[in-house]
């Protein structure tokens, strides 16, 4: 079941890299960044997908900006758009043109630390597990339903650079997983809620941190 994928990024596109080292069901035709001097368009190119950086900063203002990626990503007629990265708000035509379609990894544990910021904010508020979603994109950001989840420790010395690489080699595991879902159409959107089809995972450990205390500790 396979179909076209587009990549929205802005930065070094490291989740890109992930993505484009997995197999997804699925073809990655292109990759759009509104910096055109992020990082990500250079694997785009090395890997012959066309990368394309439009600057949002020539654009009068955010509805413009939007049509115009818009016209670009429907030239690829996808199944599927992800934000792997990507740093703009996006209007609310956007996101309805592309309802059930668009699919965006946070760094945080939803519906915990929205916006930016995310691995400082949670450390000020000594959170003892942070970690990432991919959700599918709603008007309302950093809300949509959820499709899967992954935690890290937050470590007594963490800073938020630290607890950032914590984070990002699990966005690594999880984003190419969700995104193979989509594709193998495993996803069902009910309500705020996401159906996974034959997930495997009727028993998966309880995620405690720090540990509980060892009934044979001193
Ligand atoms: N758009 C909508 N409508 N809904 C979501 O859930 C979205 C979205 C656009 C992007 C990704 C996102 C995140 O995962 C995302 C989710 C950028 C900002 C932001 O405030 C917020 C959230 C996200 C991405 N951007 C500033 C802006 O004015 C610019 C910041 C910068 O350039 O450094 O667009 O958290
Ligand atoms: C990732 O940590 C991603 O979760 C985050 O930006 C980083 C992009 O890294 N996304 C957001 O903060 C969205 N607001 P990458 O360019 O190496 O994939």
């Amino acid at each position: 079941m396979a179909g076209n994928i587009v990549v929205l990024i802005s930065g070094r596109g490291s989740n890109l890299e992930a993505l484009l080292q997995q197999e997804l069901d699925g073809d990655i035709v292109a990759v759009i960044s509104n910096r055109p001097d992020a990082g990500g368009l250079e694997h785009a190119r090395q890997h012959g997908i066309d990368a394309i950086g439009l600057d949002h900063r020539q654009y009068a203002d955010r509805s413009h900006f939007d049509t115009e990626l818009i016209k670009r990503i429907d030239s690829y007629s996808p199944k599927l758009v992800v934000l792997a990265g990507y740093m703009r708000l996006l209007s609310g035509s956007f996101v309805s043109r592309y309802a059930g379609r668009l699919i965006n990894i946070h760094p945080s544990l939803l519906p915990s630390f929205t916006g930016l910021h995310t691995h400082q904010r949670a450390l000020d508020e000594g959170v003892r597990m942070h970690g990432c979603t991919v959700h599918f994109v709603t008007a309302e950001l950093d809300h949509g339903p959820i499709i899967i989840q992954a935690a890290v420790p937050v470590m007594p010395h963490d800073t938020a650079a630290a607890l950032a690489a914590r984070v990002l080699t699990q966005e690594h595991r999880i984003f190419p997983q969700a995104v193979r879902w989509f594709m193998q159409g495993r996803l069902t959107i009910d309500g705020n809620r996401v159906v996974l089809k034959n997930d495997c995972a009727a028993a998966s450990a309880t995620l405690i941190h720090p540990p509980l205390d060892c009934e044979t500790a001193p």
